[in-house]
């Protein structure tokens, strides 16, 4: 049998409107833009991948335009020519030629394992060695910036048996009114849905010390990044004084960094992201990491739109172990889907698809629409 080639990148941006805004401690969503691959193979198969971030370069290193750029510029010649069939030699030659640029790979190493996938019969989930469930629990952010709305988004989303654990962005506002905030959410929903907060790096350890034990008196389970990314050294600290469990999430920028943080126990629980480590297959290096350590597992987002969220789902249904659930909601953020069928959310999970590779196909006319010329 002849090699099966990559023979072409296709890089797009998209900008897709949300259906309100989102409002995070480094900045307020008012869209979301998603950069789309596609890897055309010399057996006519397609791989698809998806790379996204929050607020351009607001949350993290890359920004979409940045993305496109490295993926047309760096990425496509490193990999053209190069053997589709085999993903592990192809990210060996990504990881030995490029640094960083872990959004850019996680479109990469999905696209290839799509096509895979397609090539083999194969859903992700299945490659990726097979899945322990067929849908992930999934939670849903309250991030409106106002508490009365939040509580009848949240009151929705628990008739519509779509959600039950609810993440609260904080951070941005003084950390008294803050948490009275979340005090007010979680009084009004009580015993029927559980409250996080992520608070995205925007404390300092002394105001945390505090505001960690004010959250757990109101019924808070758990307290996302709550210091700088940098700060492990703090992280440690507040772990080992915090009555509810601290979650790291963007502390870990690698699979090394996972390593290190577990290593020095700076937080109980990690948020796996594809984008922050790599893509579907390295984000299992992460997990791995974690398990090995006894820290708990959070199936993470950078709100992506359906590719790179299905991407991540089909990974996370292959976790032994999945206690905190996941956020993979990004595509009921935005008011249009671009795949035919979006994704299957239905009583409190998304459904992992069948269908070979991530088991989506593309709406070319949505995705023409909204593409940036
Ligand atoms: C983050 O920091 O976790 C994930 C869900 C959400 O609302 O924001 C993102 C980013
Ligand atoms: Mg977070």
């Amino acid at each position: 049998m002849s090699a099966v080639t990559i023979e072409h990148f296709d890089t797009q941006i998209v900008d897709l409107p949300t259906i309100r805004p989102h409002k995070l401690a480094m900045h307020t969503m008012h869209g979301q833009t998603l950069v789309i691959l596609r890897i055309r193979c010399s057996d006519g198969t397609v791989g698809i991948g998806e790379a996204t971030t929050i607020g351009g370069l607001a949350y993290a290193g890359e920004s979409p335009e940045s993305i496109k750029v490295n993926l047309d510029t760096w990425f496509a010649p490193l990999l053209i020519g190069q053997d589709a069939s085999n993903v592990n030699a192809a990210m060996q030659r990504v990881d030995r030629a490029i640094r960083g640029n872990t959004f850019a790979r996680s479109a990469v190493e999905t696209a290839l394992l799509d096509a895979q996938g397609k090539r083999l019969g194969l859903p992700l989930a299945e490659l990726l060695g097979g899945r322990l469930r067929d849908g992930v629990e999934v939670a849903w952010t309250l991030a409106s910036g106002d508490t009365a709305k939040d509580i009848d988004e949240a009151e929705r989303m628990l008739d519509l048996r779509r959600h039950r654990h609810f993440k609260l962005k904080i951070g941005a506002g003084e950390p008294a009114r803050d948490i009275a905030h979340v005090a007010a959410i979680k009084r009004a929903l009580g015993d029927r849905a559980s409250v996080r907060v992520d608070v995205n790096q925007a404390w300092s350890e002394a105001v945390a010390v505090n505001a960690c034990r004010q959250l757990a008196d109101a019924g808070v389970e758990l307290i996302e990044q709550p210091l700088s990314r940098y700060d492990r050294a703090g992280m440690v600290r507040l772990s080992a004084h915090s009555p509810i469990p601290l979650m790291a999430d963007e502390a870990i920028e690698s699979v090394q960094d996972s390593f290190a943080l577990a290593q020095m126990g700076a937080a109980s629980i990690f948020a796996l992201k594809i984008a922050k480590t790599g893509g579907p297959r390295a984000v299992l290096r992460t997990a791995a990491i974690a398990e090995a350590a006894g820290i708990g597992l959070y199936g993470g987002t950078m709100l992506e739109g359906s590719i790179g969220t299905l991407a991540a789902a089909h990974a996370f249904a292959t976790l032994d172990k999945l206690e905190w659930h996941t956020e993979l909601f990004g595509p009921l953020l935005l008011t249009e889907d671009i795949l035919l069928e979006p994704p299957l959310y239905r009583d409190f999970q998304l459904l992992i698809p069948r269908a070979p590779g991530l088991g989506l196909a593309l709406d070319e006319e949505r995705l023409a629409r909204f593409a940036r010329p």
